[in-house]
């Protein structure tokens, strides 16, 4: 079916609005689309996947509905993570006008289905589609909506509804991490405990070829802020800092540090203001570069997303860094790193790979992600592959996601030897750093060491805090991770050891306590934990509805 002309909703504001996330399970393998191998959580989908039961296992909202909800004056229910059965009862139990899908392109086939369900259980309603899944050339003709919409949302909705598509962005209220759990332990959730997520933009100027976000957002030198300015930024914090009762925020703009006018203006409010605040922020090497150290640490950085593709990648945010140095200044600085290396890069072949794979390794950063080279529609690459006639036509979009096999033809690597590099990549990093959570205490213990005196309170405070968890339960997990390691891999366990006896020299009765009484508890659930996985236990996002100026349908 062809998409209708954008015109505003005949209802406008009042027209009753259901916003969806794709449906689960999504850790199984089905004839949707759900992959086994892309679950619905963040590290443990592509980050520490790996590591076993020390994979750091958590969910994460969609925030892109979640903002649009809170940006519409129209009674509004968002429907996150349902299952098809919660996704049809809601559409039989309410009446809606609209009915919103959110998707990334790997899920499409949900997209299809779920269209096919308002179809038939809601037939007047009109179908929206946005998300990364609206930039699938010929997307019209695989599912029957009425509307797709690429790029921002809330603008689009709020045109659509007859509302001000300028108005100020109010944010909504964003726990960033549920249900965490490490060690086969489910980390209690206390108010405040978990970082709120705030999204100051969407896109990213720097428009590397393979982007997918920097090009559905507008390509390069494009971005859209939703917060331009610094005091805009720090209002929005402060908000979200007393209703949700945090110090810590998970950033999510791309390029966060970028924007340097808009950054070094939140940091002088928190100086004035006093906040002691934790960011958690993605930023390019480049972009790092622009800052101190200690403008970094003043600014609250204390986890910082990189992208470092590859030791002799031409792209420009790596120009002229020398990446190895600058993970460890930041670590040093107590700044965690998460590194993000691509495999299968044009010039990768089958023998240079391993050394790049090592030197990525090499960079010891705290966590490191390792993605396929993908050209995704939308982007300059895919559109350059396609014109080299490499794209592999064969494929389900179910199966694109970066950590599965290449989707195009490589000049020199095999479609199956992709897959190969890319798992030795993840287990090399494992084999030679060690847990995540061991490398993470590290960092902390480095900051602590170098901040715990400082003379501005705000720096004291948030190194203080941060060191509580270590002096506590991570030294209970330092001291499993030294008994675990210590039979198949001799050296990692020793520098465990090492980092534990200096946690304990600095803490010597609490941290020596907790490892005694909380460590066996640990033992017990992380071998408990391995032998679950080793039957194939998988984990899912609960469900969430919440509704907003709702009003019961008479
Ligand atoms: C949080 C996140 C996740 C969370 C889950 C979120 C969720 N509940 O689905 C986790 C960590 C689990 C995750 C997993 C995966 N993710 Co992810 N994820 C993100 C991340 C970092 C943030 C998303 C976000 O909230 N952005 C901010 C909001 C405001 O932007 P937005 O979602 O795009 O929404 C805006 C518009 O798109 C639009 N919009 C969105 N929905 C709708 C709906 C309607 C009706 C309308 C009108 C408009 C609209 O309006 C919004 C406001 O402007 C993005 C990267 C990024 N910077 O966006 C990647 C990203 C979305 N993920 C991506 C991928 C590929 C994956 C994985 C396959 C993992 C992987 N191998 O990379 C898995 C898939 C898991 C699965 N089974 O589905 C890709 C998608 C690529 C693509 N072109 O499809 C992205 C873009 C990362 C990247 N650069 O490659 N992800
Ligand atoms: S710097 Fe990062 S976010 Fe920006 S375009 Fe490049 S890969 Fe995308």
């Amino acid at each position: 079916m062809k998409p209708k002309q954008v015109e505003t909703h005949p209802k406008g504001s009042h027209a009753r609005i259901l916003l969806s996330s794709v449906f689960g399970p999504y850790a199984q393998d089905d004839e949707f689309g759900s992959r086994s191998i892309n679950p619905m959580e963040l590290y443990h989908n592509q980050v520490t996947r790996a590591q076993g039961s020390f994979s750091l296992r958590m969910f994460h909202r969609s925030w892109g509905i979640m903002m649009i909800q809170e940006n519409i004056s129209a009674p509004c229910s968002v429907l996150d993570f349902p299952t098809r059965k919660a996704f049809a009862r809601e559409l039989t139990k309410n009446h809606y006008d609209i009915v919103g899908i959110s998707s990334i392109i790997v899920n499409v086939g949900k997209v299809r289905e779920m269209c096919r369900m308002v179809r038939e259980l809601s037939p007047d309603s009109v179908i929206v589609v946005g998300g990364h899944v609206a930039a699938i050339p010929g997307v019209e003709t695989m599912i029957d909506a009425d509307h797709i919409v690429r790029g921002e949302g809330i603008s689009w909705m709020r045109r659509y509804l007859g509302e001000d598509e300028h108005a100020p962005i109010r944010h909504p209220l964003i726990v960033s991490g549920l249900e965490t759990r490490i060690m086969g332990i489910r980390l209690p959730n206390r108010k405040g405990g978990t970082a709120a997520t705030i999204i100051p933009s969407v896109g990213c100027p720097m428009g590397c070829n393979f982007c997918t976000t920097s090009s559905f957002f507008g390509g390069k030198g494009k971005f859209i802020n939703f917060y331009e300015t610094g005091d805009e930024l720090f209002e929005v914090m402060c908000g979200i800092e007393a209703k949700l009762k945090v110090h810590s925020f998970f950033v999510m703009d791309e390029n966060f540090l970028l924007h340097r006018t808009r950054a070094l203006r939140l940091l002088e409010l928190m100086k004035q203001a006093g906040k002691s605040w934790e960011l958690s922020i993605f930023a390019s090497a480049n972009a790092i570069r622009k800052y101190t150290m200690l403008e970094l640490v003043e600014l609250g950085v204390s986890w910082v997303w990189m992208g470092l593709e590859s030791p002799r990648s031409t792209y420009s945010k790596l120009q002229g860094e020398e990446v190895g140095q600058l993970t460890r200044e930041l670590r040093k600085h107590g700044i965690r790193v998460q590194g993000s290396t691509i495999i299968g890069l044009e010039h990768h072949t089958p023998d240079n790979i391993v050394g790049e794979i090592e030197s990525a390794v090499g960079y010891q950063t705290d966590f490191h992600q390792f993605m396929l080279y993908t050209p995704v529609p939308g982007t300059p690459l895919y559109k350059e592959m396609s014109e080299q006639g490499r794209l592999l036509t064969d494929m389900d979009p179910a199966d694109i996601h970066g950590q599965f096999k290449f989707n195009f033809r490589h000049a020199a690597i095999s479609r199956e030897d992709s897959k190969r590099f890319l798992d030795w990549a993840f287990w090399r990093d494992f084999e030679i750093n060690g847990p995540s959570l061991y490398r993470m205490c590290q960092t902390t213990l480095l900051g602590w060491q170098r901040y715990k005196d400082h003379p501005d309170p705000r720096i004291r405070e948030r190194f203080a805090r941060e060191v509580k968890k270590l002096n506590s339960t991570y030294n209970a997990a330092l001291w499993v991770m030294e008994r675990e390691f210590k039979k198949v891999n001799r050296s990692v366990s020793e520098r465990i050891h090492k980092l534990r006896r200096e946690v304990e020299k600095e803490f010597p009765v609490v941290a020596r306590l907790c490892a005694a009484s909380l460590g066996p508890i640990l033992l017990w659930s992380t071998r408990r934990e391995e032998r679950r996985l080793a039957k194939g236990r998988t984990y899912e996002p609960p469900t969430f509805v919440e509704r907003r100026n709702w009003v019961s349908a008479s």
